[in-house]
């Protein structure tokens, strides 16, 4: 590349982790003054009696007290824990429309939220109001609704299995499915694609599998800055010899290579450890192509093998015994050609073959994907084609070998567990009748796409979140945006001042909540929750510090106190009782969920207790008692794609960044400093636009539609190590460009990795 880089590019050549992360640890608690109590917080962090990490869903490994460093872990508990506050001054000195203009960065950095607000429609300021009637207030526009479906209950993964139990009892209680949720944005692809094909819409895996894994494969996730625990296991795996096999279209350091800031070794000779023993650079939304790739092969060297006289190389007897139409399967690879799959993957056929022949050559094989697969108009087909490329060697229920979607929340997993669902099914249903005496209804409810484009529509009048940054984290800020100023009520229960909350309506409340890190009394005395990890772990988390102001209240009290007010003593429900010791609100989970059996006890073992994941003991809870191999057809996603001259961008989170949450300006992996408004483009395509290193440029979305513009302006051209035709840039600045018909039909998840954009120089 050129000497002369665009202002803030640079070339960062340090492996991911090492000393680099524990320097922007040590600046982040500076800059939250918090430094000696942060660094106490910091070593509490998912210990058997401390609390759980928010930062994301990777497990703990069992049964151990040491300390696991994570730089982004730290980023996400300082951040929570900080000593700034938005107090009462902020919006006696701000109106909602200035503090529109503030930056998202801005908006979070001002601190914990102090005290419940109510917005002032005359002075356009957001007001401090008593509990009570903020209560009042919800439950009169709630009841006001001439149908309950006209409400929307959203709900963001941080919020614990008790909050998120005692919210779907309230919302099902007053009588709608509504339950949009940060899993639609995010992992639906896994829990729409993996019923179907192994009966089970979680991973298989454990931890301790990764310790007799023999190969691991990694799609689409970028663990140094996603899961930076998970390089631990990474880690340990390429030092005992196993082959890591990469792909995605940007090379991600950390899966380059690693330095562990827990290897004194590492630490103190400033080495590493490579992490990819293969890394593929696919073009983005290549995967399908890639996985139909891999099987086409493994099916060739199976021939080929039993031509020989050999046994072949599938797993037959377990084919034969556990599952159904593999031949379809193979009818469908043997129907698409190298020359297609090596045109939409865009790898060539040798680099194919030879991950194939990685895992045929392993006896346990586990495959890792992120958000690079699920955040496709073909989710849901990719995920499918992963268990199709496990099963064929009977990888699915035996230790070493499995699936493992890594999830984002810290307890997105938990809350669709304990009934986050806008699509119940019979065995929900008959728990809540069961523990409350009230058959909610069955009827489907509104996703996330949905409910806000029945909000857009004027069908929905009322929005109530749980957490979460919908209006930031949705495609097509520009009618979504519009669309909530429309409700009649939007309540937010959040920590942190962000842009959804003042997007006002015509009443318009924040409740402010205790976050992970807090201690949590209430009438019993000081209370655990308890989440769910990547790997259906169940455990227990305590918050410990004090709480940032006296009138915060807990998400499950707030959420109780809704339910009182709007539902009264409809269906008798002690709402008082089950706040007053959260046990309470364990045993009702355990009546409707029977796979919490004993929970109260098995929760209060060091380390907790993993749900019963059926596939995991090769049991399928599909319709035929058998797991499914499941054809996707075709190879492309968007035909709009097909447009000679679109690039296909994916929107990715800086090293900075969670969510919807910007820490900071830097990507420090990436090279990019300061700054967010870069387009990663390949060389030749800047060639062919025109364009080069450091231009402005606009980013315009091909939506297939008339309605909103979905252009970005201005922003930098960089020159990059990314597959010709394929983009990249940062979520949520980019969603300006989708439009909400960019999902996958199957899940509804948004294409928010598959945008056909076009880019040109910038006349903005
Ligand atoms: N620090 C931090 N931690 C987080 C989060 C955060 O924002 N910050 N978010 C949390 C949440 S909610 C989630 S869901 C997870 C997200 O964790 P990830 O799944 O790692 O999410 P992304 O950053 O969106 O990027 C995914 C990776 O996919 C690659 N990719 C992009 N398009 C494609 C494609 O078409 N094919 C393939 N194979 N790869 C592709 C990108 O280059 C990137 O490396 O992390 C969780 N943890
Ligand atoms: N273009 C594009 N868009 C995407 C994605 C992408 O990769 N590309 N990723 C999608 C994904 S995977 C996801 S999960 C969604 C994320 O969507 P959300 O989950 O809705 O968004 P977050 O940014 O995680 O939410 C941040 C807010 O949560 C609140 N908060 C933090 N901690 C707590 C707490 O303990 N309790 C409560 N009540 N509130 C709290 C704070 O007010 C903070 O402002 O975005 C999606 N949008
Ligand atoms: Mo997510």
């Amino acid at each position: 590349m050129k000497d002369q880089r665009p202002e803030g590019i640079e070339q960062y050549d340090q492996p991911a982790g090492g000393w680099g992360a524990l320097k922007a640890v040590a600046k982040t608690l500076a800059h939250q003054q918090v430094v000696a109590q942060g660094t106490l917080t910091l070593l509490k962090a998912n210990q058997p009696e401390g609390f759980d990490c928010p930062g994301c869903a990777w497990p703990d490994p069992k049964h151990t007290s040491s300390f696991e460093f994570c730089e982004n872990g730290a980023k996400a508990i300082t951040w929570e824990s900080t000593a700034k506050r938005s107090g009462p001054e902020l919006f006696e000195n701000n109106t909602v429309s200035e503090l529109w203009k503030w930056s998202d960065h801005q908006l979070e950095d001002a601190g914990r939220l102090t005290m419940p607000l109510h917005y002032n429609g005359q002075t356009d300021r957001y007001e401090p109001i008593e509990w009570d009637e903020a209560f009042k207030l919800i439950a009169i526009e709630l009841n006001k609704l001439d149908d309950p479906n006209k409400a929307e209950f959203y709900t963001s993964g941080r919020a614990s299995n008790e909050a998120a139990f005692l919210y779907q009892l309230f919302v099902r209680a007053f009588g709608t499915n509504n339950f949009p949720d940060c899993s639609n944005m995010c992992h639906e692809a896994t829990s729409v694609g993996l019923p179907m094909s192994i009966g089970v819409g979680k991973g298989t895996v454990t931890l301790e599998d990764f310790d007799y894994a023999d190969a691991i494969f990694s799609f689409g996730h970028n663990p140094g800055t996603n899961h930076p625990r998970m390089m631990t296991t990474l880690h340990n795996a390429s030092r005992r010899g196993v082959p890591i096999v990469v792909f995605n279209p940007l090379k991600e350091r950390a899966l380059e290579r690693f330095a562990a800031p827990q290897d004194p070794v590492e630490m103190v000779t400033l080495s590493s450890t490579p992490i990819a023993s293969a890394y593929h650079q696919l073009r983005t939304g290549g995967d399908l192509a890639a996985l139909k790739g891999m099987m086409k092969a493994v099916f060739e060297r199976d021939a080929t093998d039993i031509a020989a006289g050999g046994p072949g190389v599938l797993d037959r007897p377990f084919i034969d015994e556990h599952t159904l139409s593999v031949e379809a399967v193979r009818a469908d690879v043997e129907a698409t050609s190298w020359d297609q799959i090596v045109a939409v993957s865009g790898l060539a056929r040798s680099a194919i073959e030879s991950a194939a022949d990685v895992y045929i050559n392993a006896k346990n094989v586990i495959i890792c994907y992120g958000m690079g697969i699920t955040q496709h108009a073909n989710g849901t087909g990719n995920v499918q084609q992963i268990a199709n490329l496990l099963m064929l060697r009977g990888n699915i229920g035996r230790q070493g070998a499995g699936i493992a979607p890594i999830r984002g929340h810290s307890n997105v997993q938990g809350d669709r567990t304990v009934g986050i669902t806008e699509i119940p099914n019979k065995a929900l249903l008959d728990g809540m009748e069961r523990a409350f005496g009230f058959r909610p209804s069955g009827e489907k409810g509104h996703n996330a796409i949905e409910s806000v484009e029945a909000i857009i529509a004027g069908e929905s009048k009322a929005l109530i979140c749980l957490g979460g940054n919908l209006a930031v984290a949705m495609s097509d800020p520009e009618v979504t945006w519009k669309g909530m100023r429309k409700l009649d009520l939007a309540v937010h229960i959040a920590t942190k001042l962000n842009r959804s909350h003042l997007l006002t309506a015509k009443t318009s409340l924040v409740l402010p909540c205790l976050g992970r890190t807090d201690l949590d009394t209430q009438a019993s005395g000081p209370q655990a929750v308890t989440v769910e990890d990547s790997m259906s772990m169940v455990h227990a988390s305590r918050g410990f510090l004090t709480p940032p102001s006296a009138a915060l209240k807990s998400e499950p009290a707030i959420i109780a106190n809704i339910a009182k007010a709007t539902l009264g003593d409809r269906y008798g429900i002690d709402w008082d009782g089950l706040i007053a010791d959260y046990d309470r609100i364990r045993e009702k989970i355990e009546v409707v969920f029977p796979d919490f059996h004993d929970f109260n006890r098995r929760v209060r073992v060091r380390g907790g207790f993993r749900l019963d994941v059926a596939a995991s003991f090769r049991r399928w809870n599909t319709e035929s008692g058998k797991a499914n191999f499941l054809v996707a057809a075709g190879l492309d996603e968007d035909p709009l794609i097909k447009n000679p001259d679109a690039l296909v961008l994916t929107t990715i989170r800086s090293h900075d960044q969670y969510n919807t949450t910007v820490y900071g300006l830097d990507d420090r992996y990436r090279g990019v400093f300061g700054r967010r408004d870069v387009i990663f483009l390949n060389k030749d395509d800047l060639n062919r636009l025109g364009l080069k290193d450091g231009d402005r440029i606009d980013v315009r979305g091909l939506v297939g539609a008339k309605e909103g513009t979905h252009v970005v302006q201005g922003f930098t051209a960089v020159e990059y190590n990314i597959p010709k035709g394929s983009a990249a840039g940062y979520y949520p600045e980019l969603n300006a460009v989708m439009s909400l018909r960019h999902f996958d039909r199957l899940s509804g998840t948004p294409s928010y990795k598959g945008v056909p954009v076009m880019v040109a120089a910038s006349n903005g």
